[in-house]
């Protein structure tokens, strides 16, 4: 936060203070010739362009640049991307690090290019550094919103400028807070406005502005084979010395659609981030409510350990303060890059076995799962749905639970509820959800680890089931590894962990297929799953 706004946001006068000075125009085109004085270390948008292709021509084995779109007035976004083979992209954990979302907040387009340097300068000549490229994917990309930036150093002289440029109509005044910009619960509570007179202005719709768009579809493109594959991620703003974790939309630590595992991951990563670069720790909302930011947007949408990072004591401190404000958390980048392999691995070696294997996922997010895959499903009713389970309770007992083993989502056949055996369970036959293709290492003790509820009732029969196969593309083999079938008694929910030897599939390329048939004739069925793993022995 910078602490201008933070003053201007907490006065008694606050949509008075939230109004700017009307903004001189200047062409879209015009280039600033540089930073006012006492600032010249700092890079305009054409130093860091030129900073940016230097160092691709001088590292073209470890280091490549690509536009991830166009600011409002055309200026192309640079993404550098950093990693051994770095034409290819390999199977490693990624990172992002992106700064100058808030373009009077120009530090954070420094520590970027710091970071660029830092990983290009070190590889082959430090150990840490050369294994971190080695062995990661990292994306930086260098400032987001250069058409702030450009304009707040114009003439000369600060203008304070913090959105975009874009207009907005109806008015004359310019520009949308891009950090309000996310979609998100863009438009939720907290510090974010709906007047484009604003300093925080949100914009009339989510992802409004060409800035945030770029954001976010670089992070769509990063989803490969239904996984995202960036795992950390810092957003640099300015100031206040402050390392923020999700999330800024709410006061609550643990809501809805964050699991408690990762909550305390984030904290013990935030917090010893903070301490290396003597920042202090806390979470987003914290300083005060937000909706809309990249942080939220990055956590909420994608499970991204992502932070916030605000830089500086004070508000555009001069350049001498470039390079120590930037190294003081050069400790914090390399190891939240290094962390990326498994973020949750700080939560210690239970939790590390459990959910740093090949595979792991808490269905809060959609990642990959794939409906129907071979068009062979015949259910009518129920197929799989990944949602939150509304209860069903008939006069033998719970069908479908009301709570589900992580966060707020399970796979459920038919989230709906309803007591009758033709209501909102399943029916008509057999419905199906593939995973993504899993690389299993060829390491022994792999076991494949979820947790399932399958319930019926008088009427089923022994074709009502939940199966789970293993479909491995190596050997082209289809076979069951987990089965539980209907019995003509009441059976009621509940929550169950399975665990299954992998053995036979180490080394081998798999997807898993859970199915669920109601047989015969229609009966009350429900299953569901959650927390599909395969451990890391
Ligand atoms: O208000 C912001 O967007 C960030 N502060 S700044 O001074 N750089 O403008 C703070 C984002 C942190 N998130 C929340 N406080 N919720
Ligand atoms: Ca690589
Ligand atoms: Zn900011
Ligand atoms: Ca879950």
């Amino acid at each position: 936060m910078s602490r201008t706004l933070r003053a201007r946001l907490g006065s008694g006068l606050l949509g008075l203070a939230l109004l700017l000075p009307a903004a001189v125009a200047t062409p879209a085109s015009a280039a600033a010739a540089d930073f006012p004085s006492g600032y010249t270390g700092y890079h305009t948008y054409a130093e860091m362009v030129a900073d940016v292709a230097a160092v691709v021509a001088a590292h073209p084995t470890i280091a490549r640049r690509m536009s991830i779109g166009r600011s409002y007035q055309g200026r192309t976004i640079w993404a550098v991307k950093i990693s051994d083979n770095v034409a290819l992209d390999e199977d490693e954990p990624e990172v992002l690090f992106d700064g100058l979302t808030h373009s009077d907040e120009h530090m954070g387009l420094e520590m970027t290019l710091r970071i660029m340097h830092w990983l290009v300068d070190g590889y082959g000549t430090t150990t840490r550094i050369t294994n971190i490229v080695d062995s990661r994917e990292i994306w930086i990309i260098l400032g987001v919103n250069p058409d702030g930036a450009e304009y707040d150093i114009a003439g000369g002289h600060f203008h304070f400028w913090r959105k975009n440029r874009q207009p907005n109509a109806g008015t004359s005044a310019i520009g949308t807070d891009v950090n309000r910009n996310f979609g998100y619960r863009w438009g939720g509570g907290g510090r974010t406005s709906s007047n484009p007179a604003a300093i925080t202005y949100r914009g009339p719709y989510a992802f409004s502005t060409p800035e945030a768009r770029n954001v976010r579809d670089f992070l769509a493109s990063r989803v490969v084979n239904g996984r995202q594959q960036i795992r950390t991620a810092i957003t640099f703003h300015e100031a206040g010395r402050l390392v923020m974790w999700p999330y800024g939309y709410t006061l609550a630590n643990i809501p809805v659609d964050m699991t408690t595992d990762d909550h305390i991951a984030l904290a013990i990563i935030g917090k010893h981030m903070a301490a290396t670069s003597g920042y202090r720790p806390e979470q987003a909302s914290d300083l005060y409510i937000t909706s809309g930011t990249t942080r939220d947007y990055e956590y909420g949408k994608y499970r991204i350990f992502a932070y916030t990072f605000e830089l500086s004591v004070v508000d555009y401190p001069d350049d001498a303060l470039i390079p120590s404000e930037t190294g003081r958390n050069k400790e914090a980048v390399l190891y939240l890059i290094e962390r990326a392999w498994c973020p949750l691995s700080v939560l210690g070696a239970t939790v590390r076995t459990a959910r740093c294997g090949a595979f792991d996922d808490d269905l809060e997010v959609s990642r990959g799962w794939r409906a129907n895959l071979d068009g062979t499903d015949t259910a009518t009713v129920g197929a799989w749905q990944r949602g939150d389970p509304q209860p069903t309770t008939t006069s033998a007992g719970r069908k479908q639970p009301d709570t589900v083993p992580s966060g707020r989502y399970a796979f459920i056949t038919g989230t709906a509820a309803g007591t009758s055996p033709n209501a909102n369970d399943l029916d008509g036959g057999r419905t199906t959800t593939t995973s993504p293709a899993i690389d299993l290492p060829a390491a022994a003790n792999q076991k494949l680890q979820f947790r399932w509820t399958f319930a019926d009732d008088a009427a089923a029969v022994t074709g009502d089931e939940l199966r789970v196969e293993v479909l491995d593309a190596t050997t082209s083999t289809t076979t069951t590894v987990f089965l539980t079938h209907g019995t003509a008694t009441q059976r009621n929910a509940g929550w169950h962990l399975a665990s299954i030897d992998l053995a036979a599939f180490a080394g081998h390329s798999i997807q898993l297929r859970f199915s669920a048939t109601d047989a015969g004739t229609n009966s009350l069925v429900e299953a569901g799953f959650d927390d599909v793993r395969v451990t890391r022995p």
